[in-house]
């Protein structure tokens, strides 16, 4: 990968991380009138594999996709106005955070229904199969989607007609407070995927090389007619399952594990890697954040001055026409 790819990674990351602390932080308020769903400490998934993805390649996410929106190149400013429900948001402020689009950058959608995105996904993938239109559909969802019909439904479907399709299966060990061991009997998803003749890995979701190596193949194979492929990524989720919670140590998750996977931080994993390769160090820290947080400030400085929608507009962009 050139430096320049290296850095802008993590960029990526760092980004998708200060907007959701801010998201956070504004959240007390309670101006934000939409369930959030929070990804600090899996950023390293949606950076590793969306700098793989050109700008018209699509891409589906879940309930938590804030980082996929903005690692594909979502507005951030229409990101922070969906959250606030105005008309400036990027569904018009009649989804919120559970429900981005950014069809000018390929992201068709995003779906509170869980395992709702990967039939979805997979109809986009058939769509381009038959157009011949070159394009790769990424698939994000958690380990809980892959407990749904609409999961193995899908992926029989697409190894069937070599889709050009890539899950990615964000494996955070939770679907809100049910751990893996309690719903699975084989706990490598990876291997559910070759059973349906798809090829897969197990990866460590935490080290965005790793992910980025691993995506670049995986989309590769599928622009070459060679998909679908489907990566398991094994990461954390700092944050309760919904809002700014804290569930640590509460009889849902242990103290321990929670602070094992805090020493695994992504970000700062990758910012270690940079510096002993001479690719970074405080200075331009200092710089990036600084230039991160002036985008965030108006970014929501834009979002509060937004209107909302007036109650005449209420079924306008409800149903596609
Ligand atoms: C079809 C459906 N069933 C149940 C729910 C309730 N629900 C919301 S999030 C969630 C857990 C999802 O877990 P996972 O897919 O691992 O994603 P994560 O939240 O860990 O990112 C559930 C069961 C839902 N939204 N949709
Ligand atoms: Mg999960």
């Amino acid at each position: 990968m050139d430096k320049k790819k290296m850095t802008e990674l993590y960029r990526t990351m760092v980004r998708i991380r200060m907007v959701e602390e801010r998201i956070a932080a504004e959240y007390k308020y309670d101006e934000i009138k939409t369930p959030i769903h929070l990804s600090i400490g899996q950023e390293a998934v949606a950076a590793g594999v969306c700098t793989h993805l050109k700008k018209d390649d699509y891409l589906f996410g879940t309930h938590r996709s804030h980082a996929q929106y903005l690692a594909k190149g979502g507005d951030l400013k229409k990101m922070i106005a969906e959250l606030y429900l105005r008309r400036t948001g990027c569904s018009h402020g009649r989804g919120g955070s559970m429900h981005l689009a950014a069809p000018e950058v390929g992201i068709l959608g995003t779906s509170a229904i869980v395992g709702g995105d990967i039939p979805l996904g997979t109809g986009t993938a058939l769509a381009s199969r038959l157009k011949k239109d070159g394009k790769v559909t990424a698939v994000f969802f958690g380990d809980g989607a892959a407990d749904e019909g609409t999961f193995h439904e899908s992926l029989g479907f697409a190894a069937l007609k070599n889709l050009p399709v890539l899950y990615v299966c964000e494996n955070n060990h939770y679907a809100i407070n049910s751990r893996e061991n309690r719903r699975h009997r084989n706990l490598n998803i990876a291997q559910w995927a070759q059973g349906y003749g798809i090829p897969s890995r197990k990866i460590n979701g935490n080290d965005v090389v790793e992910v980025s190596k691993n995506a670049e193949k995986a989309i590769g194979l599928c622009r070459k007619g060679e998909g679908p492929v489907f990566l398991e990524c094994g990461t954390y989720r700092w944050k309760g399952h919904i809002g700014t919670v804290d569930d640590v140590g509460d009889g849902f998750r242990s103290r321990e594990e929670y602070d094992y996977w805090l020493s695994k931080c992504p970000i700062r994993w990758y910012r270690e890697y940079l510096e002993s390769i001479g690719l970074w160090d405080d200075a331009s820290e200092k710089a990036l954040r600084e230039q991160i947080s002036a985008e965030i400030q108006d970014a929501f400085l834009f979002a509060k001055a937004s209107p909302k929608p007036s109650p005449d507009e209420l079924m306008d962009y409800v149903y596609a026409s």
